[in-house]
């Protein structure tokens, strides 16, 4: 693996991952993009070296791998143009786990995973492209986890778990087992989910109810 990398998008979420990538792997060239206004700024002595229209002339130049660091809430639209921005040029996307975290040898990870401090993800998981599992989330046996959902810090998945893509678990949600999120749905912070929630919902609570369907809204 070439040992230069870069990190798109230089906020919250690219402390975090910078922190992770640091201590656990060996990338000796480290540099970030972000917005014009941004350009020189630094992150853990790392500095913003260019924008989105500068990664063709940096893949060119020797920077072959790359990652998303802009992270999401609610809309993964903005990580996934620029990922697909990235495979186009032809980026190595790696996942980036944290050295704390525990991850099953029996679990099945894709490319472009972020994995943070003390995350545990158990046997028989699948964890899809692009997908955030943050700092101390338990992703319990057998569970899926579809491609750019978001994970929020301290979440439970219980075992046979179905997360759809684009999901947002909003941090210290418990999801019981055998249950199904589906696609593009917002599950707020703290809740219990005890009942499958249909595709673009927003819920929360203690017990979980939805407050919120997207796409009715859309037609009203
Ligand atoms: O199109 C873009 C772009 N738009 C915004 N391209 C690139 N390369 N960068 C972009 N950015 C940059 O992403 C902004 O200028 C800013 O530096 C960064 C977003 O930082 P922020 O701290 O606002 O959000 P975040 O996405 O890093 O973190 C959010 O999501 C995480 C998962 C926060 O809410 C965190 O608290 C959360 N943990």
């Amino acid at each position: 693996m070439n040992n230069r990398i870069l990190l798109i998008g230089g906020g919250g979420h690219c402390k975090s991952v910078l922190d992770s990538l640091i201590t656990s792997f060996n990338f000796t060239d480290i540099a970030i993009i972000d917005t014009k206004e941004n350009l020189g700024k630094e992150i853990l002595n790392r500095k913003i070296i260019g924008t989105d229209d500068d990664l063709e002339k940096l893949f060119n130049y020797g920077y072959k791998n790359a990652f998303i660091t802009v992270g999401s809430i609610g809309d993964t639209r903005l990580r996934r143009k620029l990922f697909e921005m990235l495979k186009k040029i032809g980026f190595n996307i790696p996942s980036i786990i944290d050295s704390s975290a525990i991850v099953s040898e029996n679990a099945k990870l894709d490319r472009g995973i972020f994995i943070g401090k003390n995350a545990v993800i158990n046997i028989g998981s699948v964890i899809g492209e692009g997908a955030i599992i943050n700092t101390g989330t338990i992703i319990e046996h057998d569970c899926i986890v579809g491609e750019f959902a978001h994970i929020a810090p301290g979440t439970v998945l219980c075992g046979d778990v179905v997360i759809e893509e684009n999901v947002h678990i909003g941090a210290r949600a418990v999801i019981k087992q055998q249950i199904r999120i589906g696609n593009d749905s917002i599950i707020g912070m703290g809740s219990v989910v005890l009942n499958d929630i249909p595709p673009n919902s927003i819920a929360y609570g203690n017990p979980c109810t939805i407050n919120w369907n997207k796409a009715k809204r859309k037609e009203t």
